[in-house]
């Protein structure tokens, strides 16, 4: 297996356009970010690594939203609000797929006997099978997905809304964390509002199928408030935590997005 050692960040490209866009996104010049916005601008400084402590350094992250030119920076900057919904007349076809592995090595877990372990601070820790995440009720979205490798996709995803399974499960909602452990030896975690944010999805099909192995079967964690790598594939299991759980990505020096 060929593994990735780092995510890719764009090149510098159309960097003036990318800030004229950005900035008309924001509708107000990057100084005053420090303001009102400075709370989630943690939330862009992953698409970076940068320090935001001046103005090159801003724009030097603004640079990295690049190929977001259609608004996604105004609700990048604001973890409360939603993310924009699509026609499905937009869905990106085919979807890409992405992994720190080539899609050869796609994880084909099997449906046979799979069942998600549900650990840490929750009431019931029973497993659940496929059949009765099916049976919970279900939502959709046509949302977009965007990747620090510099694209972005718009698809369509259905499944449980995390909020209800971490209400059905009895998890401690004023945890800090969910970790996720997936099928592959990757590993992501998030922060409890955004775990608690309507748009978030225990994600079962892909365009109305079954979510297919590239995009993660048997299930996937929907934030189209995060970038994708926050995005776990495959999921095996999950913890609610107040142990800072890191990521696969995040551990090799991605920054984790503390969220509101
Ligand atoms: N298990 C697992 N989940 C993962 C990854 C991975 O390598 N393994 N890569 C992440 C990254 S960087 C992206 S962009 C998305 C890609 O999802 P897609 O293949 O559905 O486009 O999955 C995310 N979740
Ligand atoms: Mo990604």
């Amino acid at each position: 297996m060929i593994k990735k050692t780092r995510l890719m960040i764009p090149s510098q490209r159309d960097i003036d356009s990318i800030l004229k866009d950005a900035r008309q996104a924001l509708d107000m010049p990057s100084r005053r970010l420090f303001g009102k916005r400075a709370l989630t601008l943690g939330g862009l400084s992953l698409l970076t690594g940068c320090n935001i402590t001046d103005e090159p350094s801003i724009n030097r992250m603004l640079e990295r939203v690049s190929r977001l030119n259609d608004g996604v920076q105004a609700w990048l900057f604001d973890p409360n609000k939603l993310a924009p919904t699509y026609p499905a007349s937009m869905i990106t076809r085919p979807f890409p797929f992405n992994a720190y592995y080539g899609e050869e090595d796609v994880p084909e877990i099997a449906q046979e006997g799979y069942l998600l372990k549900i650990g840490g601070l929750v009431t019931n820790k029973s497993p659940w099978t496929l059949d009765a995440l099916h049976q919970l009720p279900q939502n959709a979205q046509i949302t977009r997905h965007i990747c620090v490798e510099g694209w972005s996709a718009i698809g369509r995803w259905g499944g449980v809304p995390f909020s209800l399974f971490l209400k059905q499960i009895g998890a401690d909602l004023s945890a800090k964390y969910i970790n996720f452990q997936c099928g592959d030896d990757y590993h992501t975690s998030i922060d409890m509002p955004t775990a608690l944010h309507p748009q978030t999805q225990l994600t079962l099909t892909y365009d109305g199928q079954i979510l297919p192995p590239k995009y993660g079967f048997p299930m996937k964690l929907r934030m189209p408030t995060k970038l994708g790598y926050k995005n776990p594939k495959h999921i095996m299991s999950l913890e609610v935590t107040n142990k800072y759980p890191g990521g696969y990505w995040e551990d090799q020096g991605y920054n984790w997005f503390g969220g509101a």
